[in-house]
């Protein structure tokens, strides 16, 4: 395929290695400032750094899913335009820090996050909640049924991995509104990773049970994070189904406004993030697929991980950064 082919056929390729160096800097931004109990701090200087690095992508890129709307968030808000305006008209979901209190706090699975999708291919997702049900791939169309209850899609998941119930994980953001949701899954017998934050992540792991001991994610979270998890899982393989909460009037307007008719709708990763796209994730603080920023005295380690849907390549890389001034 030469290059042209390769480019009318999806996203440039070369962006799947660029795309690396926009999470990078974002993550060793936060990193520094990891455990000093400021979310705020950490939020602002991976978004600056995020920014910076995006706008010398060769792309014309439009944000989607960003750090809210313009007139809340001065920088890379939703409808900001990004990259060096000469290149392909991409969409572009991204969180620079994805956890401010897993980063604040120092705990496992913050991460620096971009996905970047042909334009138009993006579900334009309000600031609202949404319900989330995630497995990992390998396993058989409609597995799981967002309108099932938590007892069955375990059961149905533990039969076709060949398993006991007991020995499936769920993880679920520790909230008190999943409190039913906990009550339910423990009495199936099944054990529950409980998370503080990033179920981005959360819903990641499932797509490696074997590496992070998750084999399916429920529960509510942010809507524009089940937009980048969706991206993830359209790179890797997986299934995975949300539903908007879209409870009060001014939030099913709130959507009617961003193109959303039906408020009731269940999407597949694959509504919400079609076409070709690419994903990218650096680890900010260690966690259980990526490690997390290392600086040394004369270098610095981060630890990405990149996805392309149309070659399901997952690539890992392990970056050394020598020259700090960069940084
Ligand atoms: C989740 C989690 C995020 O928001 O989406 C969560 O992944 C949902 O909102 O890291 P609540 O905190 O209100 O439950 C975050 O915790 C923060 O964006």
């Amino acid at each position: 395929m030469n290059m042209a082919q390769n480019i009318a056929a999806g996203l440039d390729r070369i962006l799947t290695m660029e795309v690396v160096r926009v999470t990078e800097r974002a993550a060793v931004a936060a990193a520094r400032l990891r455990g000093r109990g400021d979310e705020k701090g950490a939020d602002q200087v991976a978004v600056d750094a995020m920014r910076q690095e995006l706008n010398r992508l060769a792309i014309k890129g439009t944000v989607v899913i960003g750090e809210g709307e313009r007139d809340e968030a001065p920088m890379l808000y939703i409808g900001e335009e990004v990259g060096t305006g000469k290149g392909p008209a991409v969409d572009i979901a991204l969180d620079p820090l994805e956890g401010t209190t897993i980063c604040a706090k120092n705990l496992p699975n913050a991460l620096a996050v971009i996905a970047i999708a042909e334009k138009g291919s993006l579900l334009f997702a309000p600031d609202v909640y949404m319900d989330k049900i995630a497995i990992g791939p390998g396993y058989p169309d409609s597995l799981i049924d967002i309108d099932a209850p938590p007892a069955e899609n375990i059961a149905n998941l533990a039969k076709a991995k060949g398993v006991a119930v007991p020995d499936i994980t769920a993880c679920i953001l520790d909230r008190p509104r999943h409190a039913k949701l906990i009550d339910a899954v423990r009495a199936t017998g099944a054990a529950i990773r409980l998370i503080g934050d990033g179920d981005v992540a959360g819903v990641i792991h499932t797509t490696d049970p074997e590496e992070t001991g998750i084999d399916i994610y429920l529960g509510t979270g942010g809507a524009p994070e089940g937009v980048l998890a969706a991206a993830a899982l359209r790179c890797t393989g997986g299934q995975m189904q949300g539903r908007l909460i879209l409870d009060t009037p001014e939030k099913i307007a709130r959507a009617e406004k961003m193109g959303i008719s039906d408020p009731k709708r269940v999407y597949r990763a694959q509504d919400m993030a079609r076409g070709d796209v690419l994903f990218a994730a650096t680890g900010v603080t260690d966690g259980n697929l990526l490690g997390g920023v290392k600086f040394g005295r004369t270098f610095i380690t981060t630890h990405t991980i990149v996805l392309r849907s149309s070659s399901r390549t997952v690539r890992e890389i392990k970056a050394r950064h020598q020259d700090l001034e960069k940084f």
